[in-house]
């Protein structure tokens, strides 16, 4: 192996298009689509509504923005959005509800989990005038940084109906819903089931080099439509992105077992390794987080040495590492991370 080999398990992100996709992308129809007139983004955008079960999509340039887009559409100035205090959104979004929307979000502990219905039922505020209105319940699923794992048909059910009763909306952070979805064994559709509208990536284990879409009822996505030209995202002849997003969706959808195969591979290898600690139970799709502080090292010093030896992984706070496998790393490589962590850790 050259010593230019690099196995980047930072995040599946990092994937490259693949060549089918690049074809697709050079011969792409194209139109202004901030006039609506790409048909390539136009089809993207119909194709995944279909998938979602839902009447329109927005294509957008990432992830947050779709998240972003859906909660300035969904929520006004003063409102509160309910939401997991590891979730993407919270975390990750740079404040953009406070700062683009002025709305707050309410952060609350272990949502996708059995406690998360009484958790919902807390957070939501009384109507008085002394507290913002609950607007919007923020889901997230797969949960990144609950380690890829899967919210089921049942909690996602119970969590959409107590949301109802409340008059919240649903918004769902389907970054990886194909990953949740090949995991239950279910179609997409039978998860977007559960919320008013559902942000899913093209850019992440589906390889699309660019890209994600928002999903909604029609009048949703027009009103999202109008956030996404405020938040700069509005594309011109985004169909050469898109291309690609239609070809990830045909191609990339049914392999994403391999994905989940290869971190349960790593999972299991990491696990035996002195001082790693990891709960195999949250290992069910393509991320796995493990907790290095009994091994001594520092997280910065070992992901240095892994990065010295080929092998790209990422901080995920406190002692934890994260791994996340993908298209771009093969079950040899998988093995041959696990020698590299385990030379480094002996
Ligand atoms: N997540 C990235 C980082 O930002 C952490 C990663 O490497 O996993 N929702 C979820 C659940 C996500 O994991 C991400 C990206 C996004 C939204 C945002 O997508 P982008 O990066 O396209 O804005």
């Amino acid at each position: 192996m050259s010593s230019e080999y690099r196995i980047d398990l930072r995040s599946d992100t990092v994937t490259k298009p693949t060549p089918q996709m690049r074809q697709a992308m050079a011969s792409a129809e194209v139109g202004d689509d901030v006039y609506g007139e790409d048909p390539t983004v136009n089809r993207l955008e119909e194709k995944a509504a279909e998938l979602m079960g839902k009447e329109a999509g927005l294509f957008v340039p990432s992830g947050s923005m779709g998240n972003q887009a859906a909660i300035l559409a969904h929520t006004q100035r003063g409102d509160e959005v309910i939401c997991d205090s590891e979730a993407h959104v919270f975390y990750y979004e740079l404040a953009t509800p406070a700062v683009a929307g002025g709305v707050q979000l309410f952060p609350v502990p272990n949502l996708h989990s059995e406690a998360g219905p009484a958790e919902l039922e807390k957070a939501v505020r009384p109507e008085s005038y002394l507290f913002p209105k609950s607007r919007l319940l923020c889901l997230e699923n797969t949960h990144n940084r609950g380690g890829g794992t899967v919210t089921s048909l049942e909690l996602m059910k119970t969590l959409y109906d107590k949301a109802k009763e409340h008059n919240l909306a649903v918004h769902l952070d389907g970054a990886r819903i194909f990953n949740a979805a090949t995991y239950l064994g279910v179609p997409a559709a039978e998860i977007a089931r559960y919320a008013d509208s559902v942000m899913f990536c093209l850019s992440k284990g589906l390889a699309a080099p660019v890209g994600s879409v928002l999903t909604g009822s029609k009048e949703f996505i027009t009103k999202a439509r109008k956030y996404r030209k405020l938040l700069g995202g509005g594309m011109r002849q985004a169909g050469i992105l898109a291309a690609a997003g239609l070809v990830a969706l045909d191609t990339m959808v049914e392999r994403l077992a391999e994905d989940h195969a290869n971190a349960r591979l790593l999972a299991e290898g990491l696990a035996e390794l002195p001082g790693v600690e990891l709960d195999l139970s949250k290992v069910q799709t393509n991320i796995v987080i493990c907790d290095i502080k009994k091994t001594g090292i520092e997280p910065g010093q070992f992901l240095a040495a892994l990065e010295e030896k080929g092998v790209l992984a990422t901080s995920f706070g406190a002692h934890l590492i994260r791994f996340t496998t993908h298209k771009d790393v093969s079950r040899n490589d998988i093995l041959r991370a696990l020698a590299v962590c385990r030379e480094v850790l002996a």
